[in-house]
């Protein structure tokens, strides 16, 4: 397993998101990648690796490039605003919902933040593009490694912040890049004819399906808590299946909050065996370990121990296979937990 780790990830250390109308300290911190990093270099799992630079192009095909654009400036625009700016995050605070429109950026800068994003819980932050392209390198290097001749048949892109809510032009859920969505693109670039995702993180993967919603080329799965309940909310239900090229090709596996492993890996083996039926030549999983029972914002029960058995249940698609790190926020188990996965997933 090569193991691309973004060297900048804690250039984006977000202070405080909204929760019940308080800014209360960031879940999504610098610790989580610390923590994995310590367990694999301890357990001498994979060979750890630096990205090169990002390729913007790539990243311009995923995301539309005036989103791209908006990221890459938003803290000097922010700064620009007023220098003690810098004291404080960007956080949005209005939205343009049903009947707005979105086809004109204004140039009012929080009205730029609210059409580039869906939620109050996700600070944008002095390091943050830096550390999300960064992140995003990871990917496309990671997938470029599983498809280059005598390459590795597994690669990670050990990253932070995640990046499966963040949509072709928005971001949220902590995400701003959609590093899973980025890597399967590069898979896609690299000849393999078609692609599958799979987020296995708590939450529903709503950026990575709406980018691929009308795509026939890459399939879409996501196994999370039910959104009737949970996070985001909007979306994630079993009767979206794709629409027009894309139609067949997303897979929603809703659980209820309180679901345990048994329950949990029949829906795995049910996304597994859509993989293996839609032919897939390389897979992409999103793996978020914040289904795991000490999980502070997430309600599913899955034990460290099943975190092996995860990893053997995807070694056995036997594809060429990119993880790229997802969400878990119970800071000092997700090093276990991501290693036990990369463990037994054993390539
Ligand atoms: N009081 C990922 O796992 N809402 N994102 C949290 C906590 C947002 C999770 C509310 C959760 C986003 C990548
Ligand atoms: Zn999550």
């Amino acid at each position: 397993m090569q193991i691309f780790h973004n060297p900048v990830h804690d250039k984006h250390a977000g202070r405080q998101e909204m929760f019940r109308g308080k800014l209360v300290p960031c879940h999504e911190t610098p610790a989580r990648l610390e923590y994995v990093l310590d367990a694999l270099r301890e357990r001498g799992i994979g060979n750890l690796l630096a990205p090169s630079s990002p390729d913007l192009d790539l990243i311009k095909r995923v995301h539309t490039p005036r989103y791209v654009d908006f990221l890459a400036s938003a803290w000097q625009d922010w700064v620009a605003l007023d220098p003690a700016n810098a004291d404080t995050d960007i956080l949005p605070s209005v939205w343009p919902v049903r009947g707005f429109r979105h086809d004109i950026e204004p140039t009012n800068f929080a009205a730029r933040v609210g059409l580039f994003s869906f939620d109050s819980g996700c600070p944008l932050t002095a390091g943050t593009w830096e550390a999300a392209a960064a992140g995003a390198a990871c990917a496309i290097d990671a997938a470029r490694a599983v498809t280059a001749a005598g390459g590795p048949r597994a690669a990670m892109a050990l990253t932070r912040p995640p990046g499966h809510h963040a949509g072709a032009d928005f971001f949220g859920g902590y995400c701003f890049l959609n590093n899973a969505a980025i890597a399967a693109q590069a898979l896609r670039d690299a000849g393999a004819e078609r692609v599958a995702i799979l987020d296995v993180d708590y939450h529903h993967g709503n950026g990575t399906q709406s980018i691929f919603y009308e795509r026939g080329d890459v399939l879409t799965v996501s196994i999370h808590g039910d959104p009737t309940t949970e996070y985001p909310f909007f979306l994630g239900y079993a009767d979206e299946r794709g629409e027009g090229a894309g139609r067949g090709a997303n897979l929603n596996l809703p659980l209820a909050a309180g679901t345990e492993f048994a329950t949990w890996t029949q829906a795995l083996q049910q996304g597994l065996s859509a993989i293996q039926a839609f032919n897939a030549d390389a897979v992409v999983i999103a793996l978020g370990v914040d289904t795991y029972e000490g999980d502070p914002i997430s309600k599913f029960k899955l034990k460290s121990v099943d975190y092996l058995e995860v990893g053997r249940k995807l070694a056995n698609l036997g594809l060429p296979t990119v993880f790229t790190m997802e969400g878990g926020y119970a800071v000092a188990d997700v090093g276990i937990n991501v290693a036990n996965v990369l463990e037994g997933h054993g390539r």
